[in-house]
């Protein structure tokens, strides 16, 4: 076993929060050291060179003696309970009355001068995050954006060192490893089956992301599940729900964000006061509008403008990667929604499209499922979808879940997949890429399965205009 010295801070994963920590543990000239699982991390060299004098330890952790550091922080990808680590996360750092493995969030909250906003759940983070941080800037409030999405949040203490609010997108590792966050403003959109290959199961992913509200100040909960509100063991004192019907009409006081009528018309509404008509919303479908609920519910709590929100809510039109339409060709329309990770997400992409289309759906799915469950996609696709076209590692679960509801079939890859979609597709139809999976197996990461899909989009598009 190789000893890591006494009183050495060891950061676990070089990836791209390893190497933030890192830039972070420098900058306070704190002493560390940096581990790797794999044998050739990602950014070895880069960070040699940055680090000529820090000893760099790759391969298993075990193979390392962490009895005597001051404390191990992990990056999100790293599962604190690993192998090598189990047993120093049960220990109490004397120094810091935290456990002796952290992540980069602890790092965080010790340095921040300014209040946090933090939005977490299994789907709508990245569009909240955005959202909330447009209409920050809209509102004149100089607030660092980042976290799960962008820049990492260590790096945006040093980027923005003058802000007066973090908006942080988290996810379940990052929070899994907080121990205190603090927030004025935390949010749990929604809960779905992900990440069970690392959790375990629904209730450990639960409790993950329930950390959100450790020392929060206002929760903002998913008014339609019950999952999202804070543990009563968390006391924060103010919860202000959204939810997808009309807010009480009869109580004045009701604090609740929804959708109903005003005067006929759907609107984003406060209680009983109409806030935004649903048509002048720049983002599409049922979900994104329950997104503009919890950005506007969140950014009354930390003291936005109501005319800047709103006029951030006209002009945003999404994502990039969710539910973006990409071309229309020959009357089918083609939708890149590579974001949709997992099945809640999926559904989400289903229902919204699903029913404002004069033709069906033509689904493509698959790659890693990360353990979770398709048969809630069964029904919808029933209902909604021509075939389901299969790809990637687990499109034989997914075949399992859903044969007996929707014609499957399997594919070598997307690209086979979307060749056999364009020749199957009719006017009306919509061809849409959200594959309730990661894409691990196959692609570096959802941005290039997107891109592969968009690209293979215009050159089908191309052709076809040639054609003709
Ligand atoms: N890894 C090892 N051994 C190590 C360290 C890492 O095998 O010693 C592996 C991990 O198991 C993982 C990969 O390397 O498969 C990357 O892990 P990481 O922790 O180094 O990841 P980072 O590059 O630091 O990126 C992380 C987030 N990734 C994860 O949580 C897996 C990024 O979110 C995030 O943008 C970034 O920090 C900055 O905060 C990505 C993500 O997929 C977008 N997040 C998940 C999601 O949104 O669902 C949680
Ligand atoms: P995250 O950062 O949590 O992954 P994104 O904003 O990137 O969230 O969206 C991820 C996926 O979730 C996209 O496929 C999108 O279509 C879908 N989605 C967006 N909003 C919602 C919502 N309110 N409920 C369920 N799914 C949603």
């Amino acid at each position: 076993m190789i000893a890591v010295p006494e009183g050495t801070t060891v950061v676990v994963g070089l990836g791209v929060s390893g190497r933030a920590i890192c830039r972070h543990l420098a900058r306070l000239g704190v002493p560390f050291a940096i581990a790797d699982t794999r044998a050739e991390p990602p950014g070895l060299d880069e960070v040699k060179r940055a680090y000529p004098d820090v000893a760099i330890y790759c391969g298993p952790l075990t193979a390392l003696d962490l009895s005597q550091v001051e404390e191990v922080v992990v990056s999100p990808g790293v599962d604190p309970r690993a192998p090598g680590l189990g047993a120093l996360a049960d220990e109490i750092n004397p120094h810091t009355g935290e456990p002796r493995v952290v992540g980069e969030m602890a790092l965080f909250v010790r340095a921040a001068k300014a209040p946090i906003a933090a939005i977490t759940g299994s789907n709508a983070k990245s569009t909240v995050t955005t959202l909330l941080g447009e209409m920050a800037l809209a509102s004149g409030v100089n607030a660092a954006v980042g976290g799960n999405l962008g820049t990492p949040a260590l790096d945006l203490l040093a980027q923005m060192p003058d802000a007066t609010l973090y908006i942080l997108e988290l996810s379940s590792f990052q929070l899994e490893t907080t121990p205190i966050l603090g927030a004025k403003c935390a949010a749990f959109l929604n809960l779905c089956e992900d990440h069970l290959d690392r959790h375990g199961d629904m209730a450990t992913y639960r409790a993950a992301k329930q950390r959100v509200f450790i020392a929060a100040e206002h929760a903002v909960v998913n008014g339609d599940d019950p999952h999202t509100w804070p543990d009563v063991s968390h006391r924060v004192g103010h919860v202000t729900p959204f939810t997808r019907h009309a807010p009480e009409k009869d109580s004045p006081d009701d604090n609740t964000w929804g959708l109903g009528e005003s005067d006929g018309e759907p609107c984003l509404l406060h209680g009983a006061t109409p806030w935004l008509p649903v048509r002048e919303l720049g983002m599409a479908g049922q979900h994104n509008q329950l997104n503009a609920l919890t950005a506007l519910a969140m950014g009354q709590v930390l003291g936005f403008e109501h005319k800047a929100m709103c006029d951030v809510l006209r002009r945003f039109k999404g994502l990039k990667h969710r539910s973006e339409v990409v071309a229309t060709v020959e009357g089918v329309r083609w939708v890149n929604d590579s974001k949709g990770t997992n099945v809640g997400a999926t559904l989400a992409a289903i229902e919204g499209i699903g029913p404002t289309l004069s033709g069906k759906l033509i689904l493509l799915a698959g790659g890693d499922g990360k353990g979770a469950d398709f048969t809630p996609l069964a029904a919808p696709l029933a209902a909604h979808a021509r075939q389901a076209l299969l790809f990637g590692r687990d499109a034989l679960r997914l075949d399992a879940a859903l044969k007996a509801y929707v014609e499957t079939h399997h594919y070598a890859d997307l690209t086979q997949a979307m060749e056999a979609a364009a020749q199957l597709a009719m006017p009306g139809d919509c061809v849409l890429l959200s594959p309730a999976c990661a894409s691990l197996d196959q692609f570096p990461n959802y941005q290039r399965r997107g891109d592969v899909f968009c690209h293979w989009v215009a050159e089908h598009a191309l052709s076809v205009k040639e054609r003709s």
